[in-house]
């Protein structure tokens, strides 16, 4: 039996990032994590870091590469009926920024600093199962070696993502699942080539949603809007690029062909449950929230819920206040709601709707103008875009 203050469920950027933080404030955490270090470093999911992001990750030391290899974005374009129209991000929100960086080298990047400070992460853990979270919580497990094992610990923090173990330890008659399902994906493809453009490009076109986001200088990630059902299967790379073309042609504009060497396909969902925390137990991160990822939020909105939360818990362990902690759900669903509009704002704006009427098509094209006109309508882009500040 391993005894800890706070039982972390999940290697992600939740759970590294609050053991990190925890850390910080002199506060020992162990983590639980079910897959293998390395597929976790290899697991190619979100790229934009908000600014908050970057700068928390700067403040706590683990931005020195990040500072190094990303790349500062000041602005994005939106792109339809053929033509660009670009939103300021900087001019619009007091010089701030996004910065392109791998989600899975953020993660390689905080793992680093938690092993280098002897923190306690087990990898390959199966079996996990929580008891007495509404008590004295503690944690069954058993180790990458089939071991079982026990953590006793004051608190418990759920950061297992979507379809981890911790929302369901939450009792169904205590909280409340608000869901949309789309009914489209999107197909995401990493291609050996150069950027086309400097900035990140979101294309409405009839045929449906592309983004042309990047990765380095010889590798470019794309995305376009897809059947959900479809396979990766049924697209070679000739159709894959036709279709990435003509979705975002206009003004004599060619996307920079290469080799693609990885295809996939993600659902698209909004996803909120209310409360975060029952008893000793807190859920962050996907594990509490999802959103669809046209506003780039999720790993955002995942930080600045540990964020929350480890504040909270140094108010708990340094000064025994436990009102940090029971504000803590509430304090972090206003955000979470906040991301939720807009990412399901973008979403909107953005995709083909099989069912959409040409009165829905040209109130799209209009919405699209006003955002791309309007200097008060494209700043409550750029805000939301860049990320609100944090606490
Ligand atoms: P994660 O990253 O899913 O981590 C959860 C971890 O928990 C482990 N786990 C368990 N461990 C122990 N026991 C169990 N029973 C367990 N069950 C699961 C898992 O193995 C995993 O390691 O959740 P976290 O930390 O909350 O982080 C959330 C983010 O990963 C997610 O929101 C983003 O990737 C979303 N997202 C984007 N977010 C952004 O902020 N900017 C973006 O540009 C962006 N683009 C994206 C995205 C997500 C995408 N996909 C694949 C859904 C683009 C895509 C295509
Ligand atoms: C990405 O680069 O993976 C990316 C960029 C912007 C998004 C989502 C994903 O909105």
């Amino acid at each position: 039996m391993t005894r800890t203050q706070v039982g972390i469920i999940g290697a992600g950027p939740a759970g590294l990032m609050l053991s990190h933080l925890l850390h910080l404030a002199g506060i020992d955490s162990v983590i639980l994590e079910s897959r293998p270090r390395k597929a976790i470093e290899e697991t190619i999911r979100a790229g934009v870091l908000e600014q908050n992001t970057v700068d928390l990750m700067v403040e706590t030391g683990v931005g020195e590469r990040l500072k190094r290899e990303g790349f500062v974005h000041h602005g994005f374009d939106f792109r339809f009926e053929g033509h660009s129209h670009r939103i300021d991000l900087s001019a619009l929100t007091n010089g701030r920024a996004i910065t392109v960086y791998a989600q899975h080298e953020v993660l390689k990047d905080l793992i680093q600093a938690r092993l280098d400070a002897g923190a306690d992460i087990r990898f390959g853990v199966g079996d996990v199962v929580l008891h007495d979270v509404a008590s004295s919580p503690r944690i069954t497990f058993t180790d990458a070696d089939g071991k079982a094992g026990e953590l006793a610990c004051e608190i418990i923090a759920g950061c297992d993502g979507s379809y981890g173990v911790s929302r369901p330890a939450i009792p169904a008659e205590m909280r409340r699942d608000f869901l949309r399902i789309y009914p489209f994906g999107w197909f995401g493809i990493l291609a050996e080539a150069p950027p086309s453009s400097h900035e990140l490009i979101y294309a409405r076109h009839d045929r449906g949603f592309a983004l042309i986001s990047t990765r380095s200088a010889d590798v470019q990630r794309m995305y376009f809007q897809c059947d959900p059902a479809d396979s990766v299967e049924n697209w070679s790379e000739d159709r894959i690029w036709e279709e990435l073309q003509t979705r975002t042609e206009g003004e004599g504009f060619r996307l920079k062909e290469g080799r693609i060497f990885q295809k996939n396909i993600v659902p698209m969902r909004s996803f909120v449950c209310e409360p975060m925390q029952y008893g000793r137990l807190f859920i962050a991160g996907d594990a509490a929230h999802t959103v669809p990822p046209t506003g780039a939020k999720g790993l955002n909105l995942a930080v600045a819920d540990v964020f929350v939360l480890s504040r909270a818990l140094e108010r708990f362990f340094k000064a025994g206040s436990d009102e940090g902690l029971q504000a803590y759900s509430a304090t972090a669903l206003k955000r979470i709601w906040r991301a939720q509009h807009f990412s399901w704002w973008m979403t909107s704006m953005l995709h083909r709707f099989e069912d959409a009427t040409e009165f829905d098509r040209r109130r799209q094209l209009a919405e699209l103008e006003l955002v791309t006109s309007s200097e008060s309508a494209a700043r409550t882009i750029a805000e939301n875009y860049v990320g609100l500040p944090l606490g």
